[in-house]
């Protein structure tokens, strides 16, 4: 019996401790780990998307949006909280006018950086605004030479400028292609005249005539009455400031007035456009680019994949698109901070290693280093001749040979 009665004590016990918890208090649940917080940044981008250089537009905007792509698959963090980032993307339709419009509308969206514009035509008028708003401003293309000439501490750039590539086309005119009497023909833009200008003084400096300097507009298509004019003073070689959508026309009227004279460009004609809209006039003409080919870019075969599975052909500047965003959230990174004010200074001393080049700037904000290529089309294909100045990165792959490599296209 008191053994049976012992038992039931302990059980009694055991049930007791198991509604009580035993006389200890019960602990309540550990409350749930705060959600980490997420910002949302946004990164401007600005080029024509409409007219004539929609081409090229999209084509900066596409390089734009691989990197925002892939730095949000990163998942980072800057300064405590996840970043995720929003491409605001404007039509400046390559109009002064319009890219303040939509300089002043990025703005107002609160971006925290806008890669562009473009063309320096916009990019210049632009870039007071964004100054004017502590915004940094980085632009993949824009080579007019006073942009970064303004004493504005928020622009910058990733390729040579036309100071620079005016120089080595003039050069190379005269030194390397024997010009002795030069027609030159500019799209009164920023770039296509200032280029022209610079390519006009090193011509003289070289020695060579300026036996014509006409200029069209960059919507005009029929190029007749100036090459007729021009065709008179006998040149051994027509420079075009310009883009391809003029260039291309202008290289085939050229062809169909049987004028022989040699044609050479800036960066604006060094296009797969330019090929086909030149039709067999594009044969023989040569074109210089900032940079070093796609097929020397540290990154650049990596690049050219990944771009062309996703977006089709580069045409021009989308891999200098896609380092100005990494650069510009190398900074941020760098900072710890998003905030323009705070990752500015980062970024006027950055040293990053982009798929084109190493990059790091002056106190100008230029490139340090930029390189200059020239190239011809040949058998319908843009092909290297050299290049020009430069720093080897560290991780460049030994030069390929000049004929035959892969051009950034
Ligand atoms: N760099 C030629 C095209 C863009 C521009 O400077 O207008």
């Amino acid at each position: 019996m008191k053994i049976a009665n012992r038992w039931g004590l302990a059980l009694a016990m055991v049930i007791f401790a198991g509604l009580t918890g035993c006389g200890k208090k019960e602990e309540p649940p550990a409350p749930a780990p705060a959600a980490q917080p997420e910002v949302t940044v946004k990164i401007g981008h600005a080029a024509p998307l409409t007219g004539p250089q929609a081409h090229l537009g999209k084509d900066n905007e596409n390089g734009v949006r691989l990197a925002i792509d892939e730095l949000n698959a990163q998942g980072l963090e800057i300064g405590g909280a996840k970043v995720k980032f929003e491409l605001l993307s404007e039509d400046d339709q390559a109009d002064p006018k319009t890219g303040t419009l939509v300089a002043q509308k990025l703005i107002d969206a609160k971006v925290s950086g806008v890669i562009g514009h473009l063309n320096s035509g916009t990019t210049i008028p632009a870039s007071k605004l964004y100054n004017d708003a502590g915004i940094p401003q980085i632009s993949p293309s824009a080579t007019n030479v006073t942009y970064t000439q303004q004493g504005f501490n928020t622009a910058f750039r990733v390729m040579a400028h036309d100071g620079q590539q005016g120089k080595v086309l003039g050069e190379f005119a005269v030194a390397k292609l024997g010009a002795k009497k030069i027609a030159i023909i500019d799209d009164r833009t920023a770039y296509g005249q200032g280029l022209a200008d610079e390519f006009e003084k090193a011509v003289k400096g070289a020695g060579a005539s300026v036996a014509a300097r006409e200029f069209t507009n960059d919507k005009a298509t029929d190029f007749m009455a100036i090459l007729t004019k021009i065709k008179g003073k006998r040149p051994d070689l027509v420079f075009y400031g310009g883009m391809d959508a003029q260039a291309g026309p202008l290289a085939k009227q050229l062809k169909s007035l049987g004028i022989k004279a040699k044609l050479l460009m800036g960066d604006g004609g060094s296009t797969p456009e330019f090929v086909k809209l030149a039709g067999d006039g594009a044969e023989g003409a040569y074109s210089s680019l900032p940079g070093v080919p796609l097929a020397q870019m540290p990154g650049g075969q990596a690049f050219g994949d990944k771009f062309t599975a996703k977006y089709g052909q580069i045409q021009l500047y989308a891999p200098y698109c896609y380092d100005a965003v990494y650069v510009m959230v190398e900074a941020m990174k760098k900072a710890n901070s998003t905030e323009p004010a705070k990752y500015l200074p980062e970024l006027a001393k950055i040293a990053y290693k982009g798929v084109t080049a190493d990059i790091s700037f002056d106190d100008k904000g230029d490139i340090k280093g930029g390189a200059i290529t020239l190239y011809q089309v040949k058998n319908g294909k843009w092909e290297v001749l050299e290049t020009i100045g430069g720093a080897a990165p560290e991780s460049a792959p030994a030069p390929a040979a000049a004929d035959g490599a892969a051009k950034t296209q």
